[in-house]
């Protein structure tokens, strides 16, 4: 396509000057930038990276003794993609995954914003999440989610320090400049009062039940707080004699019960079960994920380079990527979430394998 034949002087000059005074225009001729509309494929800026617990949960203890939830505004660890910038918040695709923790006996006040969020809990047990008036205790392995401008507050009441992997959909909501965020008003308390009991939003949403004299705001935004982990990891279990996903073993995604999609309108969650000796075949999509390994260890052949992973890890994988997992010494659970439904409302979603027709 590139025609190398060199152009007579005076040509070449007159083209030059063309182009520079255009640029003093802010206009740019396609045909100096083909590659930004016409592309092949893909050129996929972010890249496969691991960040292990047992680096993070040092910094994160360091971390607790240094800066207040208060000073912070929210105490999180930005999982950052090497090769984005720091101050992006992007850690793969529309996603950005970081670790927040609490100590024992701190709180993180009350606030909302316009990005959408989502927590799966790392380590600890006996803090909770406040959402619309109900308070969730949260353990290890529940999803719970706090969607678009929500207020929310957590808090820790236990003895041990609490850490959950926050999921949002912040690069997406920037690149949009839609990016909201409010504190409470001056005032007002910093734990926002609870006037539901204990599981109020299982039993009003999460039973297969509705009740009929209430309708939710916003359908597209889950009413269930809490996806707990016991019930999911169950349900893994009692499928898994199913051949399942060629390419994830058993893995069953998180509903809003309202719509059957996605719990949030822009990243959908994931939670799947490597059996003993599994290892799923390769393929790739242009859907971002951001991986937490809950439960045993494995590893994942990504775009060809090797890594092995275990309890509290975290890996992403960006988009047209290829990848496999297995599970190494037993079985594992791998928790995930990613920007698919972002790619599917506008049709840009799609999938390769090997071997595949059409
Ligand atoms: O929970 O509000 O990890 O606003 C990053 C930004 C969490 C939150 C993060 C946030 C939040």
């Amino acid at each position: 396509m590139t025609n190398t034949t060199p152009l007579p002087n005076d040509l070449q000059a007159q083209r030059d000057a063309f182009h520079a005074e255009l640029q003093d225009m802010s206009i740019i001729p396609l045909w100096l930038n083909l590659g930004a509309a016409a592309q092949t494929e893909p050129r996929v800026e972010g890249v496969p990276h691991i960040w292990r617990w047992r680096d993070i949960k040092p910094m994160m203890l360091r971390g607790g003794a240094l800066i207040s939830p208060q000073e912070a505004e929210r105490r999180v660890l930005m999982l950052i993609n090497p090769s984005f910038d720091r101050k992006s918040a992007r850690t793969v695709g529309m996603i950005f995954g970081g670790i927040q923790f609490l100590m024992p006996g701190e709180t993180a006040d009350s606030h909302r914003h316009s990005p959408n969020a989502h927590r799966f809990i790392i380590e600890g047990e006996g803090a909770y999440t406040a959402v619309e008036g109900e308070r969730t205790i949260m353990r290890k392995g529940d999803y719970v989610t706090t969607p678009a401008w929500k207020w929310h507050d957590h808090g820790n009441d236990s003895g041990q320090p609490m850490a959950w992997l926050d999921g949002l959909d912040l690069p997406f909501v920037n690149l949009l400049d839609a990016n909201f965020f409010e504190d409470r008003a001056e005032g007002d308390s910093p734990q926002q009062p609870i006037y539901r009991q204990a599981e109020d939003s299982l039993h009003r949403w999460g039973r297969g039940m509705r009740p009929t004299w209430k309708e939710p705001a916003r359908t597209d935004l889950s009413p269930l707080l809490n996806y707990r982990w016991e019930t999911c990891r169950a349900n893994l279990h009692a499928l898994r004699d199913e051949v399942g996903s060629p390419f994830d073993g058993i893995i069953m995604e998180y509903t809003n019960p309202l719509t059957g999609r996605s719990p949030l309108p822009t990243i959908s969650a994931y939670l799947q079960l490597l059996r003993k000796g599994e290892h799923t075949r390769a393929h790739r999509h242009t859907s971002s994920t951001i991986y937490h390994v809950a439960e045993g260890a494995g590893g994942s052949l990504i775009g060809g380079q090797e890594y092995l992973w275990e309890e509290g890890d975290t890996f992403v994988i960006p988009s047209w990527v290829a990848h496999e997992h297995w599970s190494t010494g037993g079985e594992a659970v791998l928790f995930s979430y990613s920007d698919r439904p972002i790619l599917k409302a506008f049709g840009l979603f799609r999938e390769a394998f090997a071997g595949q027709e059409g």
